[in-house]
């Protein structure tokens, strides 16, 4: 384990919890999205983040968080992330980790396998209380939206750019989503079976709702993101079993999921910003 939260601060003393609303937050944000900008410059402008975490200097964090971002080539789309979440998070006195779970390979992508990689990995720095599941082209547009789990598991963007900021679908589930450690192990995580695009995030939720718990929103004028925009990548085709997949959901879950996530690690890289998982998840079939 390493680097718990500090609950004396540095005079020794204990230190009281965060407000529960912090005096830091600015509301909607003005994002910009600059070609130029480099690894060097968020570095430099996040000096308090190392090894990708951070805690709040003033008081002790009312959660610590894991925010797991799967990646394959999206170099770009992880700095802009990286630039505008690093003091997003700050600003809401958490205790928090960035880690980027990167396939090796270029066998099909399986967003859905790096992310239960991301959760048995972070877990062994830290008992981490909340689990973000974040895309690496989504960024938040009001820091409101608290990257903080609920008594329920949460879905976190209502609205965004490319969709006229409405819920694309009743019961959709993808982009953004946070769930406590337990109420992910409840569920055995993602299925591990999902290779290519799609059904990964209906497949979380019908697992969800088979043990009773109901997904929570934040209210839509604060769960607004812009997608940076992109084609579909190449590793990453329509996965057209994904119908037939989802219908044996009920009867798999139990057995696909964290319980039987199989991967070799290549290397954890602790980069200033955000930990670097570099994973063997192996081939569909
Ligand atoms: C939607 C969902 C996403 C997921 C996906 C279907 C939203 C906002 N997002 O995203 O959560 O359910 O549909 O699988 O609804 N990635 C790479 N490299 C690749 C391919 C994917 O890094 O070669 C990662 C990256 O973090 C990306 C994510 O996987 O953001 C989802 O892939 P996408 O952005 O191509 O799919 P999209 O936008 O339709
Ligand atoms: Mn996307």
């Amino acid at each position: 384990e390493r680097a718990s939260p500090e609950v004396v601060s540095s005079s020794g003393k204990p230190m009281a919890l965060c407000p529960e609303s912090s005096p830091l937050l600015h509301g909607v944000l003005k994002l910009s999205f600059e070609p130029s900008l480099t690894l060097k410059e968020v570095a430099a402008e996040n000096s308090a983040v190392a090894e990708g975490q951070y805690q709040p200097p003033e008081c002790t964090a009312r959660q610590s968080v894991a925010i797991l971002v799967p990646q394959r080539s999206r170099e770009k789309h992880l700095l802009y992330l990286l630039h505008h979440l690093h003091p997003f998070l700050q600003r809401q006195q958490l205790h928090y980790a960035i880690y980027v779970i990167q396939q090796a390979g270029d066998a099909t992508f399986n967003r859905a396998k790096l992310l239960n990689v991301g959760y048995l990995e972070a877990l062994k720095d830290h008992d981490w209380d909340c689990f973000i599941f974040h895309d690496v082209d989504l960024v938040p547009e009001n820091d409101r939206n608290l990257y903080m789990c609920d008594s329920q598991p949460k879905h976190m963007v209502v609205g965004r750019n490319a969709t006229g900021y409405k819920l694309r679908y009743k019961g959709y589930f993808g982009g953004v989503t946070a769930l406590t450690k337990d109420q992910f192990k409840r569920v055995n995580g993602f299925s591990n079976t999902y290779w290519g695009w799609g059904g990964e995030d209906d497949d979380l939720r019908i697992r969800v709702e088979l043990q009773g718990m109901k997904i929570v929103r934040p209210p839509p004028e604060v769960a607004r993101y812009t997608m940076v925009f992109h084609k579909r990548d190449s590793g990453n085709k329509v996965n057209d079993d994904r119908m037939r997949l989802l219908g044996r959901t009920p009867k798999v879950w139990r057995k696909d999921g964290l319980n039987s996530c199989s991967y070799k690690t290549l290397s954890v890289e602790r980069q200033p910003l955000y930990v670097n998982v570099t994973v063997d998840i192996g081939t569909p079939g």
